[in-house]
């Protein structure tokens, strides 16, 4: 038991996506954070190789974000955003739409990533039935998919443990065919070669349910959660392609993506594909202070100005959608962001990034390395009878040994905070890879 814990009992949290009675025999705690890295309960510095849950882009504690949350908590706490405003709001979307692809001029508040999700499903289907296209209602995601964990990004998402206890969940979803195939693939470096051709699986859902039925497909840039599948080459595009044939809107699932983690500001940009909707959340305020936002195009958001102008034109929204202490962290985050080019670094440290994660290849029980902008992910042999094993145990050793990495199913998955320097690059894989050298099992 920690000595640290103001409390002896950890009973009482119930924690997320977490082996509770595991983790409460041997925990492990955080309790300050500077940079790219955390300082644990019993005096350690961990390297955080993994930006917090990926949100934490221009490292932890940023002096001016943490100003601008104090200063506004203590200026104007609350105001909330049904028919009323207040400045912050307004002056934060503006700003993110500066930052969006060209195109995304309006932004929708959320507080989540999980939010985002289903108000950009909500958005899709309300879309096209104000267009008059009211039986496009059909939701498409695709296997593997993570989009949080709300009852529309559970039902279009791919991961079978998130899905199965939850029943029927939403009606009318089906999923196109994911992207992952080690047996071409294994090592590439970047965007895999083979597989752009998965993305006509959608024309199978067409033929199936008809065009006149589906109203959007949603897929992540870069399929992170799930152990990060890097989209082969060519396939966003032939899925967009398709989609604008049959005019079935595109939803980029960027809560990871976005905020510089490829070395574009958005993802949409690295792979050059602009889709219908950008759904956001973590990096917009590096984390501090929960956010989310959905990103539209004008003639998404221009569809629904078309009935009176009394009339409230889209029945969704949460009390805190544009907060205003959020509102202030997104803000002072985006200039980090501008005044140390961030959102573009990941593109320069890219090859040096590559190199490293590639450089663990040959060691024990690795069976495939991906890489894109600032993320790597190291796949295991799976031991037979105890799926997930191999990673969990080297994701405790390496936090023991100062490194704090993601695991996930059978894979270990890494995204350090943009601003990470070379030489930290270096201790991350030393520590890294001497733990895989060294792991039992
Ligand atoms: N969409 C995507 C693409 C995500 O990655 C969500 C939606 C949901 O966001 P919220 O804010 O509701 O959690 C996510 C979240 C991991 C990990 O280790 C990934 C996420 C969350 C926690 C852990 O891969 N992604």
């Amino acid at each position: 038991m920690s000595a640290r814990l103001a409390t002896n009992d950890l009973e009482a949290f119930w924690m997320p996506f977490t082996a509770n009675r595991q983790y409460k025999k041997a925990p492990r705690l955080f309790v300050r954070a500077e940079g790219t890295r955390f300082t644990t309960d019993d005096g350690r510095s961990v390297i955080d190789g993994t930006s917090g849950l990926w949100c934490v882009n221009a490292g932890h504690c940023r002096p001016k974000i943490v100003e601008a949350v104090r200063k506004q908590v203590g200026e104007l706490d609350f105001a909330g955003s049904f028919q009323m405003g207040h400045p912050r709001a307004f002056e934060c979307a503006s700003k993110l739409v500066n930052v969006a692809p060209p195109g995304f001029d309006h932004v929708f508040f959320t507080n989540s990533g999980s939010e985002s999700v289903d108000t950009a499903l909500k958005i899709a289907l309300a879309y096209h039935r104000a267009k008059g296209n009211a039986s496009k209602t059909r939701l498409i995601g695709r296997e593997r998919g993570y989009h949080g964990v709300n009852f529309g990004g559970t039902a279009v998402g791919g991961i079978p443990n998130n899905r199965k206890w939850f029943g029927s969940l939403v009606a009318g979803v089906d999923h196109i065919r994911h992207t992952h195939d080690l047996a071409r693939n294994a090592f590439s470096r970047g965007e895999p070669q083979h597989g752009a051709e998965l993305a006509d699986d959608l024309e199978r859902l067409v033929a199936l349910h008809d065009a006149s039925t589906i109203a959007a497909v949603i897929v992540e840039p870069v399929a992170c959660s799930t152990g990060v599948l890097i989209p082969p080459k060519g396939y966003l595009r032939r899925l967009a392609a398709i989609c604008a044939k049959h005019d079935i809107l595109l939803i980029f699932d960027e809560v990871i993506t976005a905020f510089g983690r490829l070395g574009t500001p958005f993802g949409s940009e690295y792979f050059g594909v602009s889709p219908d909707i950008i759904t956001t959340a973590k990096g917009i305020t590096n984390g501090t202070i929960p956010m989310g936002a959905v990103f539209v195009k004008k003639k998404i958001h221009d569809a629904f100005m078309s009935g009176p102008e009394e009339a409230i034109d889209f029945f969704h929204g949460y009390t805190y959608s544009g907060h205003p202490v959020a509102c202030a962290a997104a803000i002072a985050t985006l200039e980090v962001y501008k005044e140390e080019g961030l959102l573009t670094r990941a593109s320069e440290l890219a090859p040096y990034w590559e190199d490293a994660v590639h450089a663990l290849k040959g060691l024990p029980h690795v069976i495939d390395i991906r890489n894109i902008g600032l993320i790597g992910a190291i796949e295991f042999e799976t031991i037979p009878d105890a799926p997930g094993r191999r990673a969990h145990t080297r994701f405790v050793k390496a936090f023991n040994r100062g490194l704090l990495v993601r695991a996930t199913g059978d894979i270990i998955a890494l995204s350090p905070p943009l601003i990470i320097e070379k030489k930290e690059i270096d201790q991350l894989f030393d520590i890294f890879s001497g733990v895989l050298k060294t792991a039992a099992d």
